[in-house]
């Protein structure tokens, strides 16, 4: 009996902290129910409420349609709308670019060109890409090493990726997208000046 005597002193606590708890709860639905609005109360808070909302969607349009014009300036498309000064053709291959200046009607398995191109700086350059075999990832890098555009290279279909040189320097080729076990090695470069 005795080792149980502590066991019941928190039993009985417990019991008295649940019959605590329950009388607030009551004492709060009790409160509630006293100080509760009418039907009337009710139909005007909602009137009010609605008119709130009303305002707060048309400020709501107004923010999305100005942010809307704000970035559809910044957006890089418009001006790319033009044709381009000069189309280069790339095709990938395992494991490797092969770059030539112009549009090709080739087969890409035909299609004969380099891994290293020139291009001038500040126009608008058109890469046309492609791949001979799987999929990879037409990837070029500036000279910091920072990614600056790039599109997949997929057999059968032909991708134009537009992009205006900012700076001249070399600019490097990697693919971005695992092709087999030396796609690691498939680099190329443009020369821009
Ligand atoms: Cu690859």
């Amino acid at each position: 009996m005795n080792f149980l005597s502590p066991l019941l002193s928190i039993q009985s606590f417990a019991a008295i902290i649940s019959f605590i708890a329950a009388m607030l709860v009551v004492v709060v639905v009790i409160f509630l129910v006293i100080t509760s609005s009418t039907e009337e109360d009710k139909y005007s808070v909602k009137h009010k409420v609605y008119k709130l909302r009303s305002r707060y969607f048309f400020a709501l349009v107004i923010c999305i349609v100005a942010g809307l014009f704000i970035s559809l300036r910044l957006l890089p498309y418009a001006k790319f709308q033009s044709e381009p000064d000069e189309t280069v053709t790339v095709v990938a291959m395992q494991w490797a670019w092969k770059i030539a200046p112009g549009v090709t009607d080739k087969n890409p398995v035909d299609f004969t060109g380099g891994s290293e191109i020139t291009v001038p700086a500040n126009k608008h350059i058109r890469f046309v890409v492609t791949s001979s075999d799987v999929n990879h990832d037409f990837a070029i890098y500036n000279s910091k090493g920072l990614l600056v555009a790039q599109t997949q290279a997929m057999p059968e279909y032909h991708n134009a990726l537009e992009y205006i040189f900012p700076e001249k320097g070399d600019y490097h080729i990697l693919c971005l997208e695992y092709c087999g076990l030396a796609h690691s090695i498939m680099s190329g470069i443009i020369h821009v000046n």
